[in-house]
C-alpha cells in the first residue's frame, strides 16, 4: 500500500470538504456536482464512514418532488462557475441546476454499506437513502425513456458528464445557437482554454439550458422537446449497475418491492444494451434518437459499458479495444480513440485520461475475469499520480496534468485502487 500517496488524498479531499458536502476543486467548480459526490463518498468512507453517508445524504436532499436528483447544488452564491444559479433559474428553496448527471449513487451505497465495519450504525440511514435512490432511477425510466426501450436518453451533454465528448458533434449541429443570450465563460479564466470546450459548445449549451428553462423545467416535455437525444451506453451502464446494486441492497434489507423492481431495470437494461453494439467499431456506441442511428465514434462511453453485467464476450470484446489503444497511448484508458481524427489529448473529454472513468471500467472488467488488462488500467492511473498529481483529467501521451488541480474525486479513486 503506498500509503504516502493515500495521506495526500486524504489532504486533498479534506480540503474540498465543505462539512456536508465537497466541492469538485476550489476555484473552478465551487458547488456541490452529482456523480463527484457519490463517488467521493467512496473515497470519505476510507476513513470516515459517516462522512460518506452525509455526502450521499446531502445530494438527496435536493432531489427534486418528480425524482429527479440534480447535477449541481448551489449551496452558496459564487460567481465564479458560469451558469450559475441565476441562469438555471430552477425556483427551488436552494438553488440547484436542471438536469441530471449519471447515476452512480446506488453503486456507491452498496459498495459502502458492504465494506461498512459499523453497519448497525448506520442502517437506518441506508434506509432512509434506499427509497430516495429508487424514486431516481424511476424517474429515468418514465421520463427518459418515453418509449420503454429499457434504454435511457440524455438531453444534454453535461448529463453525461462527458461534456465535449465527439460523441455529441454530430448531434449538436442540430442544436442551434440563434437567441443565445449573451454570457461570460468563467472556466476559462481558472483554467487553460485549451484544456476546455469550444466557445462554440458553450453557446449550444446554453441554448439547451434556456430550452427547458422556457418549459418550465417541466420534465414531461423535455426529453420529447429537446433537438438533443442521445443514449449513451456509458450512462446507462452507470444506471443498469446502480439498479442492479440496489436491488441486492434493497433485498438485504427486505425491502422486496425496490428489490424486485430494481431488479427488472437492470435487467431490461442490459438486454437493451446490445442494440448500443457496433460492431464496426468493436465496441458499444451512442444512440441518436432523433437520426435513428448509431453514432460513430470511438469513445471511452462505450468502454464504460464494462460497468455493468454486460454478457462475457462483449466484456472480453472490451478488454481487446483497451490493449488495442495501449498501441497508441501510454496511459489507459484515453477518453478517445487516438487514432481517430477528432482525438484532442489535452481537450477535456476528447481524449484525456479521467482516473473515474478508469476506475468504473476497471471494476467491470475485473468483475468480467478481465482481471490482467483491469489490472493495468489501475496501475496506469496511479503512475498518473506519481507524475502528475491530482488533477482533473491527464494527456494519455505526456501524463500531463490538464485542468484543474487538487480534484476531490481523482483523490477519492486514488484510495479506492490502493486500498
Ligand atoms: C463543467 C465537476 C464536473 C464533472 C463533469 C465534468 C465537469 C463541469 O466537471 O463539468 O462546468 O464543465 O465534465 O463530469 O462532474 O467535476
Amino acid at each position: 500500500m503506498r500509503q504516502d500517496l493515500i495521506d495526500q488524498a486524504y489532504d486533498v479531499m479534506r480540503h474540498n470538504d465543505r462539512g456536508t458536502y465537497t466541492v469538485p476543486t476550489h476555484g473552478l467548480y465551487p458547488f456541490q456536482w452529482n456523480w463527484d459526490s457519490a463517488l467521493s463518498a467512496l473515497g470519505f468512507a476510507h476513513f470516515d464512514e459517516s462522512r460518506a453517508w452525509t455526502e450521499l445524504e446531502t445530494l438527496f436532499a435536493h432531489q427534486w418532488d418528480d425524482g429527479m436528483v440534480p447535477h449541481i447544488i448551489f449551496h452558496k452564491e459564487d460567481d465564479g462557475y458560469f451558469p450559475g444559479a441565476d441562469v438555471w433559474r430552477t425556483g427551488r428553496p436552494v438553488p440547484t441546476s436542471g438536469i441530471t448527471q449519471p447515476p452512480v449513487a446506488g453503486f456507491a451505497m452498496r459498495r459502502i454499506f458492504d465494506r461498512s465495519r459499523e453497519k448497525e450504525a448506520v442502517i437506518d440511514r441506508v434506509r432512509a437513502l434506499l427509497p430516495k435512490v429508487h424514486a431516481w432511477h424511476r424517474w429515468f425510466h418514465a421520463s427518459r425513456d418515453p418509449q420503454a426501450a429499457g434504454l435511457v436518453a440524455v438531453i444534454h451533454p453535461w448529463e453525461t458528464g462527458r461534456d465535449n465528448s465527439v460523441d455529441w458533434d454530430d448531434a449538436f449541429t442540430r442544436v442551434p445557437v440563434e437567441g443565445v443570450e449573451p454570457f461570460q465563460r468563467r472556466d476559462t479564466s481558472h483554467t487553460d482554454p485549451a484544456h476546455r470546450p469550444t466557445d462554440e459548445q458553450y453557446k449550444r449549451y446554453v441554448y439547451l439550458l434556456q430550452l427547458f428553462r422556457g418549459l418550465g423545467w417541466d420534465n414531461s416535455r423535455l426529453h420529447d422537446a429537446s433537438p438533443f437525444q442521445v443514449v449513451d451506453p456509458g450512462f446507462n451502464a452507470i444506471l443498469i449497475r446502480s439498479c442492479a446494486d440496489l436491488a441486492v441492497l434493497a433485498q438485504e434489507l427486505g425491502e422486496t418491492d425496490i428489490a424486485r423492481e430494481s431488479r427488472a431495470f437492470a435487467d431490461r437494461g442490459i438486454d437493451a444494451m446490445e442494440s448500443l453494439w457496433d460492431e464496426g467499431l468493436g465496441q458499444y456506441a451512442c444512440f441518436d434518437r432523433i437520426k435513428d442511428a448509431l453514432v460513430q465514434s470511438p469513445s471511452i462511453g462505450g468502454l464504460l459499458a464494462a460497468f455493468c453485467a454486460i454478457p462475457a464476450g462483449r466484456a472480453a470484446c472490451i478488454a481487446r479495444r483497451i490493449e488495442a489503444l495501449a498501441h497508441s497511448a501510454r496511459f489507459m484508458v484515453p477518453s478517445h480513440d487516438p487514432l481517430a481524427p477528432d482525438y484532442d489529448g489535452k481537450r477535456y473529454w476528447r481524449g484525456p485520461v479521467w482516473l473515474v472513468v478508469n476506475y468504473m471500467i476497471a471494476d467491470g472488467l475485473h468483475a468480467a475475469g478481465q482481471t490482467e488488462i483491469a489490472r493495468r488500467i489501475a496501475s496506469d492511473s496511479l503512475r498518473l499520480i506519481e507524475q502528475s498529481g491530482f488533477a482533473e483529467y491527464y494527456d494519455p501521451m505526456t501524463g500531463e496534468a490538464c485542468g484543474g488541480g487538487n480534484f476531490t474525486w481523482t483523490a477519492a479513486m486514488v484510495i479506492e485502487f490502493l486500498k
